[in-house]
């Protein structure tokens, strides 16, 4: 049975008072976490496989399992599942596309020569929405991944290629920036790396540091229209040896260039944990970006759950202050489930984290430890755990016209049946 408003209402006036009695202001804490972004990853649609017409399906280094029915076929289709899937989310949104999802029109473009051309329906779809896009070259799905090299590339034809790829994606970027009045962040992960032991581990970490050099020496691009960020990573399927963007190379790169990080939930040694990071990178950096996601075992970007590292996540960015420094985006995918259900489970459980991190009564918490009280420390770090956030909740679902409860289901069941089905 569907939550009635009265009942919200009601939830609502009780959670109030016990929250106030906590030194916390809901309505603050609902305006706050109504004024931070998170970026939407269009990917999650249709399994990484992009609009580019000839793909068959994500490739070097990404791979989506399971083959539930109903994918988007196609930018149309890719953007209906959207305008369908986002009033299900309460909160602030952008779009992050990735730039094979080009629409070429019939037309016969190859990555190294994209102009904002292939992407003004997504401008036009966003400019409608009132949201920014976010942008990705992409370094994979490619056959100039040649042996899962991109801008280390030995093969000069192919990592020129990869470098006008990127200068291409920037200029795009800047496009999206000046159109659409918001910052674009324009995330470069690169699949680059080996199976197996490497011999030389300079020559590649030269070639790539090269690479990047000359992509973002061609323009200079005011901040008001593109950041630019580099994603690190561990180890990726086929590339378990060396990967050539490490955490370290990353890390140095965008700390001596003037790029933003990009820590991804799932491309760290597994007992890593990015909120851990969060703090740490912020003493050094004016910005950063987080791709969350939920690794199971290893980076298998599975849909982001509350659990945890998420909320931990959220908490680090809320304590620090950094909600506008931080820029927060989703990184997972998975064809064994509904699409825009995993959608909206991914992107809900991210504001709920969101919103219960503005909720927490943390001055008190952080009183205690500075007083070496670690006592009343744990007690209210864990009474804190279950104040009455769902009550907060489901109001903010309310106020921001988004489904209370479970309701968002029974949609998605109805247009499984009534779209997603019916596509071949
Ligand atoms: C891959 C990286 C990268 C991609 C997206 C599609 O391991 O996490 O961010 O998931 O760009
Ligand atoms: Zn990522």
């Amino acid at each position: 049975m569907a939550i009635s408003e009265k009942l919200v209402n009601a939830g609502f006036e009780y959670a109030k008072e016990v929250y106030a009695a906590k030194g916390v202001d809901v309505e603050a804490a609902m305006a706050k976490a109504a004024d931070t972004t998170i970026s939407l990853h269009c990917w999650q649609g249709d399994d990484v496989n992009g609009c580019e017409g000839d793909s068959e399906g994500a490739s070097n280094g990404i791979a989506t399992t399971g083959n539930y029915p109903g994918k988007a076929r196609n930018a149309d289709e890719l953007r209906a599942d959207l305008d369908f899937v986002m009033p299900m989310i309460p909160g602030k949104s952008k779009l992050n596309l990735h730039a094979s999802y080009a629409e070429l029109h019939g037309k016969k473009i190859d990555r190294d020569a994209y102009t904002i051309e292939q992407f003004q329906g997504w401008v036009d779809w966003a400019k409608e929405k009132k949201i920014g896009l976010d942008f990705n070259p992409t370094y994979f799905s490619h056959p100039y991944v040649e042996d899962g090299f991109t801008l280390a590339s030995r093969n000069e034809k192919h990592r020129k290629f990869w470098i006008e790829h990127g200068k291409r994606c920037r200029e795009i970027g800047e496009e999206f920036g000046k159109q659409l009045g918001i910052p674009c962040v324009i995330n470069h992960w690169m699949p680059d790396g080996y199976k197996d032991f490497q011999e030389d581990s300079v020559t590649p970490r030269k070639l790539m540091l090269d690479s990047l050099d000359e992509i973002f020496a061609a323009k200079d691009i005011p901040t008001t229209y593109v950041k630019d960020a580099i994603e690190s990573k561990l180890f990726g399927l086929g590339v378990e040896a060396y990967t050539v963007v490490s955490g370290e190379f990353a890390l140095a790169y965008a700390l001596t260039r003037g790029k933003l990080v990009c820590t991804d939930a799932g491309h760290f040694h597994p007992t890593e944990q990015i909120s851990q990071k969060i703090s740490a990178i912020m003493q050094f950096m004016p910005e950063m970006l987080l791709h969350v996601s939920r690794p199971m075992r290893w980076d298998s970007d599975h849909v982001v759950a509350l659990d945890d590292e998420l909320q931990n996540i959220m908490n680090e960015i809320v304590k620090g202050g950094y909600e506008k420094r931080v820029n927060i985006a989703l990184d997972f995918f998975d064809a064994s489930i509904n699409r825009c259900a995993a959608w909206v489970i991914g992107t809900r459980n991210s504001q709920k984290a969101l919103l219960k991190a503005f909720l927490c009564p943390t001055d008190e918490i952080k009183k205690a430890e500075a007083e070496q009280d670690y006592t009343s420390r744990l007690a209210l770090q864990e009474e804190a755990k279950t104040l009455p956030f769902t009550a907060v909740w489901d109001m903010y679902c309310l106020r921001q016209g988004a489904p209370v409860g479970d309701e968002w289901l029974k949609q998605v069941k109805q247009y499984e049946k009534d779209v997603q089905f019916k596509r071949g």
